[in-house]
């Protein structure tokens, strides 16, 4: 089906209720045209190679002998590899694109240690940020050429291939002589210039310190000894374990013992072993400038999103986001995006948007948004919070506009799904309840500022039991017992079989907003007007104008669960509406005042008529 055809059929099934046969793709974008679309433009669908599809058994083991603990491989563990593979996302890209992704994001590729952690508490790299080689495919995953066919495939049905890329640290490989799992020891306790503490051994005369004006070749020419703080070292099996062979060298590394992800070791400290990367010393940024760029160069991918962004130096950010940016703009890939991770918990853009100001990092995952919408949606937060959200959105670098290209989500991997967090918060809702609540929160992710990011398995009523390895389904047919033993949502179905239902009600009701928002260009790149909130759940409505016409469309949620009667402040050449989704009334009340009804948990979409 052609793009044009596809709207209008998709704008009369949605205006007229008719249910959508979600097996026909609705969208299949212009082939040629992907590179010209904008960042804001995209649909993004996030997964993870492990967990999605199996589409060559022979790679399972990555072809290692041995137990779990040699192989990383056990499908009844959630914390070791399950078989999942890039052939089989291949294999489902029809799948992917009908929900109406137009961009895939995939967890990162590279080749990671098979297995670590503590004795008695191993768990393996299925999620790929335990990067040893950062120039191939994981075999697990499988090789190289795979990945080419599945970007070149990617780009063939017009979407755009994300990848997921770590320059915070590497893989756990150095230790250090003196314990394992090691306090924090910061600069000024142990700085670089003596060995083990302030009454050791000079050492590294005339290094004068990671300070931004120090960051240079020539004073990083003087850090020769990495044992200021430990007594780092490799052990002999894995001394070039690293690649590029520069990453072997503990010289490239903090070494200074575990983050307490506060002050200093934040940037500086381990996460769990993990060899926190030297991101001062300019080899460090030349290297990994080299290393991301080369992928942009072969593969032709369409943009980054950055791991653990926030606990790396603003310094290196401000010389490798212009780097790669060129890198993608002399490949032919004027629109690369560049997305960062600043994790947090907290309804807090001010501090998403000091890593667009100081680090000038093009766009942040927009964590602040994902817990707006779980506060108001699945928790029990007045609307006003969303109001908060966006009236923050100007704090962005470039301002508001810059907002418009923040990707949103509502589930992750890391910190659970959305619909965990409204059976935490509500647990003894009906699951019809449940399953309104996770639409809900769908129609925010797709009708509000920002670049959705779907989570792979929301659409398949995914809800988890918790965060991490308790959000990372199988969508294949899975062995782990704890996940097939999980209620999902919306469906009488289980993960023992596979998840692949373009009819579930989520699947469903995300295509449609899919279609929604690739029908009308106000959801993409309009500005956003919030119209009306309140302290208490209920109505939460905004305009969205069309950036040429200026048309006005307006979408309002109710989060109550009442059914709601109200008047919405319009702007005053709008008179009469049409439904987009839902039932909107045809006219307005009187100037600058329309009047909508919402049944309980959902959603309406008005579009002014073209004013003459
Ligand atoms: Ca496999
Ligand atoms: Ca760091
Ligand atoms: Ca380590």
């Amino acid at each position: 089906m052609n793009r044009p055809l596809a709207c209008v059929v998709l704008g009369l099934l949605a205006a007229s209720g008719v249910a959508l046969d979600a097996s026909t793709p609705l969208f299949a974008a212009p082939a040629g045209d992907f590179r010209s679309r904008l960042p804001e433009d995209e649909i993004v669908y996030f997964l993870l190679p492990d967990r999605f599809d199996n589409g060559d058994p022979s790679n399972d083991r990555a072809g290692l002998s041995g137990g779990p603990l040699q192989t990383g491989y056990d499908p009844t563990a959630k914390g070791f590899y399950h078989g999942g593979d890039l052939r089989g996302i291949l294999r489902r890209l029809d799948y992917i694109q009908s929900l109406g992704a137009t961009a895939i994001w995939l967890a990162p590729i590279f080749k990671n240690k098979t297995v670590q952690g503590p004795s008695g508490r191993e768990s393996a790299g299925y999620h790929g940020y335990w990067i040893t080689d950062f120039t191939r495919v994981d075999p697990h995953f499988g090789i190289n050429a795979d990945l080419a066919a599945l970007v070149a495939t990617v780009h063939a049905r017009g979407m755009k291939f994300y990848m997921d890329i770590v320059v915070n640290h590497t893989a756990d490989v150095i230790k250090y002589r003196e314990c394992s799992n090691c306090p924090y020891r910061s600069r000024a306790d142990y700085p670089y210039t003596r060995r083990g503490g302030i009454g050791g051994e000079a050492i590294n005369e005339g290094f004068l310190g990671d300070d931004p004006e120090r960051q240079t070749a020539e004073n990083f020419a003087h850090l020769t000894r990495p044992d200021y703080a430990y007594t780092p070292y490799v052990p002999k099996s894995e001394e070039h374990v690293k690649v590029p062979d520069w990453l072997n060298d503990s010289i490239y590394y903090h070494n200074r013992g575990e983050t307490t992800f506060t002050g200093e070791s934040s940037q500086m400290g381990d996460f769990g072993g993990l060899d926190d990367l030297m991101t001062e010393n300019p080899r460090v940024v030349r290297g990994f400038i080299e290393i991301y760029g080369r992928w942009i160069d072969d593969y032709g991918v369409d943009g980054f999103r950055i791991d653990t962004a926030k606990h790396v130096n603003a310094e290196f950010w401000q010389a490798f986001v212009p780097a790669i940016l060129a890198r993608a703009a002399a490949r032919g890939i004027p629109n690369f995006h560049v997305f960062g991770e600043v994790a947090t918990g907290q309804m807090d853009p001010a501090l998403l948007a000091l890593h667009t100001r100081v680090d000038k990092l093009p766009a942040v995952l927009d964590f602040a948004f994902a817990a707006a919408v779980r506060d108001t949606v699945a928790g029990k937060a007045g609307t006003e919070e969303l109001a908060r959200l966006f009236a923050a959105d100007p704090l962005y670098e470039g301002g508001a506009d810059a907002a418009l290209r923040l990707p949103t989500f509502i589930s992750n991997h890391d910190a659970g799904r959305f619909a965990y967090f409204v059976r935490k918060a509500r647990p003894s809702s009906k699951d019809a309840e449940v399953l309104a609540r996770v639409r809900l929160g769908h129609a925010m992710l797709f009708l509000l500022r920002g670049v959705p990011v779907v989570y792979y398995g929301d659409e398949q009523g995914f809800a988890g039991t918790g965060g991490d390895q308790d959000a990372r389904e199988d969508m294949f047919a899975s062995q782990v017992a704890v996940y097939n033993a999980e209620r999902l949502v919306g469906t009488e179905h289980t993960t023992a079989t596979d998840s692949f239902d373009t009819s579930h009600p989520l699947y469903r009701a995300i295509a449609e907003l899919a279609g929604l928002r690739s029908k009308h260009v106000e959801l993409r790149e309009g500005r956003q007007l919030v119209r009306n909130y309140a302290p208490a759940p209920g109505l939460f409505a905004v305009s969205r104008i069309d950036p040429v016409s200026g048309r006005e469309l307006l979408v309002a949620f109710n989060t109550s669960t009442r059914n709601l009667a109200a008047q919405v402040n319009v702007d005053p050449n709008s008179r009469r509406f049409a439904s987009l989704r839902g039932t909107c009334l045809p006219e307005a009340s009187a100037t600058g005042s329309y009047p909508v009804r919402i049944p309980a948990l959902d959603f309406v979409v008005c579009a002014a008529e073209a004013q003459p």
